[in-house]
């Protein structure tokens, strides 16, 4: 017979960056996915793991029907009709006996990349009446709600990338991770060539990582500061600003409270004491601060280096205050930073929306007396939610699009609360370690079986993008989109589900293209012309600009320096706290990225990951050092816990530093990382400290040991 085939167009859904793809089908079949030249935004560019996306789908660990866990603990296949009408009854039991609050759901990453996955997911989560709500942002940039909360928020927007003549990455390696800072959208698409172009036009790059990584060697100024030591960075950086008087006068007027006491609060944060925390030398504090203060438009934004280290969030709060200080807001009367398409636009103000501190007034959880913010209870608590007594006990628990199992702090915690549940459900198109340990497994659409638009991911563009995809290839029989899991688990449950500003019909689901336009109609782009624009939509500018600030908003200022904020600070410039070494852990392990993978999607996808592990990266001297050879295995220890990985020879790690990504590793701690890498959290968890308000865990600069393995005790 002949082979049928066919190109289409779509774009890869496995992180913001939506690039556009072309798929060659044969007999209705992916078999490459190439870079779609004529997409405005991607350019043709895809990465490795995109190429690979329809492999992923086809691989032998994707779930072609649902699974329910029975007596025995196998996993046999299961209708969806069937596990949704166990599951709502199992989960009315439970709220029977023990109330709503015990009852939870972890929405993870890859539910954000399907539109219709987090607003369905959430409106079922509402009808439940719980408030354990919980997402992977609290183990990821959650010190930015921090800021926000407790600093303020100015609503005319932020400067972009796009026109900026200077630009500071701290923690972020945006060459690899395309995340440039997240939610800011800088360099997310076709990262290196946005990069370049923007260096041709006489931007400026300042790096600030301890690693040379990708992105630090493309730096005009790099500092490799010894990690966890940002906010002492920050505080100098800062206080050059001020004493120097490079900072903008004019806004710190007008929208800035406490400069005066952040001024002097900072200013024992000399370059010589940065120097020496830091160990960042003094003239390239002071060049850094000066370039970056010194030019005209552009910001300083962060990644997962600053947002999980010790002191996190009080960090993140300097390099917010860092971009008031130096005013890189837009002003009255400027076009506003409209990138919304499909998505509803908010106007743009001269004016400072006060700090709301919601962590202090939020859903109030048993444990340590953590609150909820913005809605969602830290994912840090998740395992003693479920594990510590107490009335409200999570006993059922949700997850949506995540790993929790390989995610969260203190792996073997996370893992027995998992296990110890009345009841797990997970949705999940390929076998995770969380799907392993779930009593249902639902197995969902995966990227090109679906509808969708890229309405949620319309802040990571640089310009009002949007754009819609059909099902490029059908989904396996026993497969249910997301959404619509959700939508029936509501309806079988009895529970009313308000969608996109109505009530759905439980006996009436909408079509996904329906659902789509629902979400999308206060957008600007006619769902029509979107249904039919091929490599998507550029909306051009609104032409709106700034306005004015309404009388009610002018006396509000940013709290640079609120109570909490300074008392943090003074406790790290007083230095004991920074610099207190434990002898027996004098090592730093730090988080990264690979390009290969989108945290476990991608790791276990045969020939995608070089060696199908993650390595330790180590510097060559260290090695030498420990008398390890590369590939070599070693043991990596920290107060937490321990693993064995295969050490790997890196140069641009520096010395001391134990570089490794997450998301790997058998949920057998004693399986060889040869073959499916090490978990790192394993070596996170409680000892390490987390921070208050928001439990964000330690997760990089965690102080760890490293010992050579001999390989015969590799198993
Ligand atoms: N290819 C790929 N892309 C991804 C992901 C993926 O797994 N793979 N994951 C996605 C997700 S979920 C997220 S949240 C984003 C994250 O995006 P990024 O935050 O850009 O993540 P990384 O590439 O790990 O960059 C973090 C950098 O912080 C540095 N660092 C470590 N410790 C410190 C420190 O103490 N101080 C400072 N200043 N730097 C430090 C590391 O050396 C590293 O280069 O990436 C997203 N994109
Ligand atoms: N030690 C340490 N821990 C970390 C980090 C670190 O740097 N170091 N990083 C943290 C960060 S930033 C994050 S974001 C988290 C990541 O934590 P998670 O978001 O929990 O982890 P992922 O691996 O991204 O989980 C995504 C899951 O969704 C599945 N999936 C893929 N496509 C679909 C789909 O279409 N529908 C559904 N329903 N599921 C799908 C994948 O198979 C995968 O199991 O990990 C955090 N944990
Ligand atoms: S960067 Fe890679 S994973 Fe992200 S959307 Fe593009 S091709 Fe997909
Ligand atoms: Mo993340």
């Amino acid at each position: 017979m002949k082979t049928s085939r066919s190109r289409k167009t779509s774009y890869c859904r496995l992180c913001p960056a939506s690039c556009g793809v072309l798929l060659d089908l044969e007999d209705n079949q992916i078999v490459r996915v190439l870079g779609d030249a004529h997409h405005p935004i991607s350019g043709g560019y895809t990465c490795a793991k995109g190429r690979r996306g329809a492999d992923l789908a086809r691989g032998p660990d994707r779930l072609t029907s649902s699974l329910r866990r029975t007596d025995t603990g196998k996993h046999v296949p299961v209708s969806v009709p069937e596990a949704v009408t166990d599951i709502a009854a199992r989960l009315k039991a439970v709220v029977d006996e023990h109330g709503p609050e015990s009852v939870a759901m972890f929405m993870g990453t890859q539910q954000n990349f399907a539109a219709l996955t987090p607003p369905m997911a959430r409106a079922w989560f509402r009808g439940t009446g719980s408030h354990k709500l919980f997402s992977t942002m609290t183990i990821d940039q959650s010190a930015k709600w921090v800021v926000q909360e407790r600093m303020g928020t100015y609503l005319g927007g932020r400067q972009r990338f796009e026109t900026a003549d200077v630009w500071l990455l701290a923690g972020t390696n945006t060459l690899v991770s395309a995340n440039g800072g997240d939610g800011d959208g800088a360099v997310v698409q076709n990262p290196s060539v946005t990069l370049r172009e923007a260096r041709e036009r006489g931007l400026r790059l300042i790096v600030v990582d301890p690693r040379r990584t990708e992105t630090a060697a493309r730096a005009d100024l790099h500092l490799a500061p010894r990690p966890g030591t940002d906010a002492v960075l920050f505080a100098g950086m800062l206080n050059l600003v001020l004493s120097e008087e490079l900072y903008d006068r004019d806004f710190c007027r007008q929208y800035a409270g406490d400069l005066p006491e952040l001024a002097a609060a900072v200013a024992g944060a000399t370059p010589q004491m940065v120097e020496r925390v830091c160990r960042v030398p003094e003239d390239h504090v002071r060049t850094a601060a000066r370039m970056f203060a010194s030019a005209s438009r552009g910001m300083a934004t962060t990644g997962t280096g600053v947002c999980m280290g010790p002191h996190s969030n009080l960090a993140e709060h300097l390099v917010a205050a860092l971009n008031v200080v130096c005013g890189r807001y837009l002003r009255e009367g400027e076009p506003v930073d409209d990138r919304s398409a499909l998505g509803r636009s908010v106007p743009a103000r001269a004016e400072v929306s006060p700090p709301e501190r919601g962590f202090e007034t939020g859903f109030r959880s048993r444990i340590g007396g953590i609150r909820a913010m913005r809605g969602e209870l830290p994912s840090g608590i998740l395992a003693d939610e479920i594990l510590e007594d107490g009335p409200d006990r999570i006993r059922a628990l949700v997850v949506s699009g995540g790993n929790p199992a390989a995610a969260l702090p203190d792996r073997a915690k996370a893992v027995r609360a998992l296990e110890s549940l009345d009841l797990l459900v997970c949705i999940d198109p390929l076998m995770s370690d969380t799907a392993r340990l779930a009593d249902y497994v639902i197995a969902p659409t995966m990227m090109y079986e679906r509808d969708d638009h890229t309405m949620l991911m319309e802040a990571f563009f640089p310009i009002p993008f949007a754009q819609y995809t059909s099902p490029v290839v059908e989904a396996p029989p026993g497969a249910v989109d997301d959404w619509r899991f959700f939508f029936e688990l509501a309806a079988a449950s009895g529970q009313p589900l308000k969608f996109a500003g109505r009530v759905l019909d439980p006996d009436k689901p909408p079509t996904s293209p329906e659902a789509l336009a629902m979400l999308a109609e206060r957008g600007r782009v006619p769902f029509e012309r979107l249904r039919t624009a091929q490599h998507g939509y550029v909306a051009g500018h609104s032409g709106s600009v700034v306005g004015p600030a309404r009388a009610e908003g002018r006396g509000h200022r940013l709290r640079l320096l609120p109570d909490d904020v300074y008392a943090e600070l003074v406790s790290v410039l007083s230095e004991s706290i920074i610099s207190a070494e434990d002898p027996a852990f004098t090592m730093r392990l730090t988080v990264r990225r690979i390009r290969e993978a989108m945290n476990s999607v991608g790791t276990a996808l045969d020939g995608l990951v070089p060696g199908g592990h993650n390595p330790a990266h180590l510097n060559p001297e260290d090695l030498a050092r420990l008398g390890v050879n590369d590939g070599d295995l070693v043991m990596v220890r920290s107060k937490s816990g321990q693993l064995k990985a295969v050490a790997r020879s890196d140069r641009t790690v520096p010395s001391g530093v134990v570089s490794m990504t997450h998301c790997f590793g058998d949920l057998d701690p004693d399986a060889d990382p040869r073959s499916s890498g090490s978990n790192v959290n394993l070596l996170t968890g409680r000892s390490e400290g987390a921070q208050a308000i928001n439990a964000m865990p330690t997760m990089t600069a965690v102080p760890v040991a490293v010992y050579p393995l001999p390989s015969a005790l590799a198993k």
